[in-house]
């Protein structure tokens, strides 16, 4: 049987791409930049494999007549317009659950480091300062109050993760979880009113744009500390680099950010920061189980099964 053609639209993990290579005959898009070389292709594209980070441009779907499926490599699906892919009868897939755990340990090891100041003092020490005098106090995190915006998934495992450390869990979306018995608030900044830590972690996309905006931030407040796993665009960076320079909140803890791979002088500049290159769900465990759920749901299409794990 002929192997179907597909089409990488951004960098995918070197093992990830071997898989693919021994099922598909492989197209890069880094490769096409001319568009002649793409247009001779694209006839007999029949599927897209996407990270969590590609920005998939309607005029490239436009491109593609044969396209007829999806597949992202990521829980996010926020870069795919999935209602225009759908309106052409182009599935999308993506890859949640494998990653929750991972993504849940780094939001609480972003919460710790801020807090505790942990890559602060490990700078502190590699530097020779020790003897100079102790570092300055950090912020205790069990018994502390965390907020959680967005209770899915990811923000049930952290809550998990949070109950151990003995933290007061509220948590905010926009219909309440069924069950839960942590308090819901209406809003962020209601939600952020009340607590020492706001761990974000809703998807991306037009709905979520700016959430954490400059009010929240004031709610959070000059002792309070911000926590993104989810993505950039949640956060509305401008506001967030203002609270940062003036005091507004104590400290933010960031793995995403507006403009990846770019981020802010001004971010890395400040003491109470710590930002990590969108790294959550990147250990060799969650990697392999990432890839064979992204590879299953294109090898699911192409054998005509359901396929495992479609956006909803
Ligand atoms: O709002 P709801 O009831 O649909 O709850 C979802 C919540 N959420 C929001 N919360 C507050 N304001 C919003 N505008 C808003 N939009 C969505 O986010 C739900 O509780 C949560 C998403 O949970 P899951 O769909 O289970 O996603 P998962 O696996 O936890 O991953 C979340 C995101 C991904 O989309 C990536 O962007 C990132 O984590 O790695």
């Amino acid at each position: 049987m002929n192997k179907a053609e597909i089409l990488i639209v951004n960098k995918v993990w070197p093992p990830y791409m071997d898989s693919l290579r021994a099922n598909f005959v492989v197209h890069e898009r880094t490769q096409l930049e001319d568009p002649q070389a793409l247009a001779a292709v694209a006839p007999r594209i029949r599927a897209i494999t996407a990270t969590g980070e590609s920005k998939l441009a309607a005029g490239l779907l436009e491109q593609l007549p044969a396209l007829e499926m999806i597949s992202v490599f990521g829980v996010g699906y926020d870069g795919v317009d999935v209602a225009a892919a759908r309106a052409r009868g182009i599935t999308v897939s993506n890859t949640p659950d494998v990653l929750t755990d991972d993504v849940a340990d780094l939001g609480m090891a972003l919460l710790l480091s801020i807090a505790r100041r942990i890559p602060q003092a490990d700078q502190f020490v590699r530097a020779g300062r020790w003897p100079e005098g102790p570092m300055a106090l950090a912020r205790k995190v069990s018994g502390a109050r965390l907020g959680i915006v967005g209770l899915g998934r990811i923000g049930s495992a952290i809550a998990r993760r949070a109950e151990a450390f003995g933290m007061a869990i509220a948590y905010t979306t926009r219909t309440r979880v069924a069950g839960c018995a942590y308090p819901h608030y209406p809003n962020a900044e209601a939600l952020a009113r009340e607590v020492d830590f706001l761990m974000v972690i809703t998807p991306g996309g037009a709905a979520t744009r700016g959430l954490i905006d400059a009010k929240v931030l004031a709610a959070l407040g000059p002792k309070g500390y911000l926590i993104n796993v989810a993505r950039g665009s949640v956060v509305d960076q401008p506001a967030l680099l203002q609270a940062i320079a003036n005091g507004g909140i104590a400290g933010a803890a960031l793995d995403v950010f507006e403009d990846e791979p770019h981020v802010p002088a001004a971010l890395c500049a400040s003491e109470n920061v710590v930002v990590t290159p969108h790294m959550a769900s990147a250990t060799w465990e969650t990697r392999r189980a990432m890839a064979e759920l992204a590879l299953g749901n294109l090898q699911a299409h192409f054998s005509g099964r359901p396929l495992l794990t479609p956006v909803p």
